[in-house]
């Protein structure tokens, strides 16, 4: 009798155990509000509640920002909203049930969709699988390496030519942020469409660039996201005995660390890690990105404001072609309404000008740094993080007609 109890205890012990070890972060009741109101108000707030949790989640919106609010958090949040004034609506009253959601049970299926989110391993081996399909359009790129040991893959598609002069480059840069979800998702999409697509406008799309395309640049954090907590945003490098990973979009050597920049490394957003391209993952990017001549385009993807940022994030000045940006910019989002009007995408302008200051980021390094005269963020379409696998394509096709638009004006104004 006391054997079998015994053993009992260890099967449940054991289940604890390996629960806590392969569980997925449950966020059960966490609510997602969305806050208006007054800027200086808001990151009281959010001062507040950081100093009773570190790992409070947050982004700054377009006319406010979104929290989600742990439940032992909830009374001193609505405490302080009252006090501060401020405007809230629940988003989402229960994130954990999204975030079960979002796990669809296709992503176990053996063909590669854009109906289901996948794993980073996933994600690779499309890649591979492209590259061998299309051999003589595509081949398969390391940008650089990762904390873990991971490569970062990505896929050039470069078809053949009969010009002796090479072809302008367009690198899209995606994931840099591990919960970004829907970047990943709509890169790979975009690949698809470029490699098989048979409509003419894709076809002269893929065929007129040197395409260097990377649709997850923080693959470690792009799996503990999809593995351990949906909102990892950093690296995985480690810091502290206590703490990891860094904000990858605050780690670039160009006016490092200044704006919503932290250099606490237990920062649960924005730690700029401790010096400028501290982390191994944006070194080894830059040094990839610096050996590209002739870049015409750099494309970032993140996701979830829908904004069209321009260079600097950190200053107000306009860079000397910023009239020509805005018409490519507004040219891009135009095409992209052929397939989603539901909400206009704000900007183009500057994400100093139209989001909030920040520092350090890829698209800033690579225009200072390179010079690279098309330089764009696309903050895409969701809500808190979550775009529904249902809509993957339609985002997918959104992106494909921005990149249209994008291409059409910057052959108008002379770029190629
Ligand atoms: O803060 C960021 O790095 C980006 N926003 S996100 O919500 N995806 O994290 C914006 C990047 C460009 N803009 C700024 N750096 N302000
Ligand atoms: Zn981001």
């Amino acid at each position: 009798m006391k054997k079998i109890s015994f053993c009992v205890l260890i099967f449940v012990n054991f289940l604890f155990v390996s629960a806590n070890v392969s569980g997925y972060r449950s966020y059960k009741n966490y609510k997602c509000f969305n806050v208006q109101g007054d800027r200086l108000r808001i990151e009281r707030l959010r001062h507040a509640l950081q100093e009773s949790d570190e790992t409070l989640t947050y982004a700054d919106t377009r006319d406010g920002g979104e929290f989600i609010v742990a439940p032992h958090l909830e009374d001193l949040f609505n405490k302080i909203v009252t006090q501060e004034n401020l405007k809230t609506t629940v988003v989402y009253d229960d994130i954990s049930k999204i975030i079960q959601s979002e796990k669809s049970l296709l992503r176990g299926s053996k063909e590669f969709s854009w109906t289901a989110y996948y794993d980073i391993d996933d994600i690779y081996k499309y890649l591979t699988n492209m590259s061998k399909s299309y051999p003589n359009l595509s081949e398969l790129i390391v940008g650089g390496k990762t904390y873990q040991g991971r490569s970062i893959l990505g896929l050039r598609i470069n078809t053949p030519s009969q010009e002796c002069t090479p072809k302008p480059v367009i690198f899209i840069e995606s994931g840099i942020h591990a919960r970004e979800w829907i970047a990943p998702a709509t890169t790979t999409y975009f690949i698809k469409e470029l490699l098989t697509s048979k409509d003419a406008n894709i076809t002269a799309l893929r065929d007129q660039f040197d395409w260097r395309i990377f649709p997850s640049v923080n693959p470690d954090g792009y799996h503990y996201s999809y593995t351990v907590d949906r909102l990892w945003r950093k690296t995985l490098s480690r810091s502290t005995n206590r703490c990891f990973g860094a904000d990858p979009n605050r780690n670039w050597n160009y006016n490092w660390g200044q704006y919503s920049s932290t250099h606490n490394p237990c920062d649960y957003q924005t730690y700029a890690g401790s010096r400028p391209f501290s982390e191994i993952e944006t070194r080894t990017l830059a040094a990839y990105i610096q050996s590209i001549d002739n870049m015409m385009a750099y494309i970032s993807f993140h996701s979830y404001a829908a904004m069209l940022l321009l260079p600097y994030s950190d200053s107000t000045q306009h860079v000397h072609n910023y009239d020509d940006l805005v018409k490519v910019g507004k040219s891009s989002l135009d095409y992209g309404y052929k397939v989603n009007q539901d909400k206009r995408y704000q900007g183009p302008g500057t994400a100093a000008e139209i989001l909030y200051k920040a520092s350090g980021g890829s698209m800033d390094w690579v225009r200072h740094a390179l010079g690279t005269p098309l330089v764009f963020t696309y903050e895409l379409r969701g809500n808190s993080f979550h775009w529904p696998p249902s809509r993957i394509q339609e985002q997918g096709d959104e992106v494909t007609q921005m990149m249209l638009g994008l291409v059409t004006e910057a052959n108008k104004l002379g770029y190629y």
